[in-house]
């Protein structure tokens, strides 16, 4: 059993992972990755594709921009879609900010290619992996690499393995408090070197349900559609899947949908879920680790930024100040960031989805409320903000 030290043992090199390691590097503080997965897997990931300033700041204070600005598409505006109404929430103007396309896939690669030269390392296929002690003053990590046991101790852990990654159980359950609420139904996607439909992304809700025309370059897309929960990859041959998506987008888009073979298919259910507490002893959880939000909103990964954007100014402050203040407040600070995006990102999943169970009168409240955001640049302020993404 090898046993060895750092000040803090980060789980899961996923985006929270991956940027909380190179914050905590860039200021002098040792930690070391343990990721379950391999390299490649990981980095062949399909997810997020939306990225707001808080994200694009954080690669720009590591200085590991410069593909991101090379590639990323700059988006001035969205859309919202009933039927062929279709309205244009022009972010730009009316917050005077942007969002960002570019893959989670590229920014993962990003951070992992940076890794080396900036001394963070990784360790990938770590097995078997559980916490000890974490309220106590000596936590550590134990886990399998290469069938070799390894132990990890350091002075914190940082929860970024995911929503199905064991540090949240190691929280006692009679000190936190859990919210969820899931849909019925789930996205079903779709990622194909074709040109995108339209220029700016697409969220379109109608009689057939939710569609997202969505893209990662100026010739590669990404689409989704709304699927009951029961559906099987199996039941969506691509050209049904395509068949149904020219039904959505060829009246209310620029270009008409180009079809093409699948680089990638999946379904991904749709949650909302809060763990409290986000603090326990030496551990802190960030990410999906301990929130979900539905992808409508695009707040997944912009949460895990902001997440970790708090939890490395907090052990910033204990290493060079001594501050515990700021550990201490790093659950508040972040979760008052995320209740606000659960509120949004639920609230636009409950505007631009149909629901099974749903009646004619909450059908013509979706249709009221589109009508509304169709005349009233208020509504469509609080609608950018929420997208460009709130204040840190
Ligand atoms: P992650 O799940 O990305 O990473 C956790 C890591 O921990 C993984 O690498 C995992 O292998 C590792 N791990 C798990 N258990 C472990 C163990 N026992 N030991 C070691 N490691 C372990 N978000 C947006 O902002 N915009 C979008 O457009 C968007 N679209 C999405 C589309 C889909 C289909 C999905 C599913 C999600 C989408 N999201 C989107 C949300 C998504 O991006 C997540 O929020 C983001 O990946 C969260 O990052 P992490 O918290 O790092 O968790
Ligand atoms: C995506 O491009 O994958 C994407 C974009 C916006 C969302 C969700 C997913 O809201």
């Amino acid at each position: 059993m090898t046993a060895r030290r750092t000040q803090v043992a980060i789980i899961g090199s996923g985006p929270a992972g991956l940027l909380l390691g190179h914050l905590l590097k860039a200021e002098g503080i040792d930690c070391v990755l343990l990721e379950r997965a391999s390299r490649d897997h990981v980095q062949s990931r399909i997810r997020a594709g939306v990225l707001e300033t808080v994200t694009t700041d954080l690669m720009h204070r590591l200085g590991l921009d410069e593909r991101m600005n090379r590639e990323a598409m700059v988006e001035d505006g969205f859309n919202l879609a009933d039927g062929d109404q279709m309205v244009r929430i022009d972010i730009k103007a009316l917050t005077g900010k942007t969002v960002v396309v570019y893959g989670q896939t590229e920014l993962t690669r990003d951070l992992i290619a940076a890794a080396p030269q900036r001394e963070l390392e990784i360790v990938f296929e770590a097995a078997d992996l559980a916490l000890h002690g974490v309220d106590s003053a000596h936590p550590k990590v134990t886990y399998t690499k290469d069938g070799v046991p390894a132990t990890l101790e350091c002075d914190f852990i940082a929860g970024c393995d995911g929503f199905h990654g064991p540090s949240r159980r190691a929280i006692p359950q009679h000190l936190a408090r859990e919210y969820m609420h899931e849909y019925p139904f789930g996205w079903l996607g779709i990622l194909a070197d074709v040109p995108p439909c339209h220029d700016e992304l697409i969220y379109a809700n109608g009689p057939r349900g939710f569609a997202l025309a969505s893209m990662r370059s100026p010739t590669r897309s990404r689409y989704y559609i709304q699927v009951p929960l029961t559906e099987k990859i199996e039941d969506w041959p691509e050209d049904r899947l395509w068949d149904e998506l020219e039904l959505r987008f060829n009246t209310i888009s620029q270009h008409g949908v180009t079809r093409g073979p699948a680089l990638e298919m999946s379904i991904a259910p749709l949650r909302s879920y809060v763990f409290e507490t986000m603090h326990y002893g030496r551990l802190f959880l960030a990410g999906d680790a301990a929130h979900i939000v539905p992808p409508t909103g695009a707040k997944g990964l912009n949460l895990a930024a902001s997440d970790v954007l708090y939890l490395s100014d907090a052990l910033i402050a204990h290493y060079r100040r001594k501050d515990e203040n700021a550990l201490l407040g790093y659950c508040d600070r972040a979760l008052a960031r995320i209740w606000k995006s659960e509120r949004f990102s639920w609230s636009l999943t409950k505007l631009m989805h149909s629901f099974p169970d749903q009646n004619a009168f909450e059908r013509q409240m979706q249709v009221a409320e589109m009508d509304y955001l169709s005349r009233s640049p208020a509504m469509q302020t609080a609608i950018a903000e929420n997208y460009v993404g709130l204040p840190v």
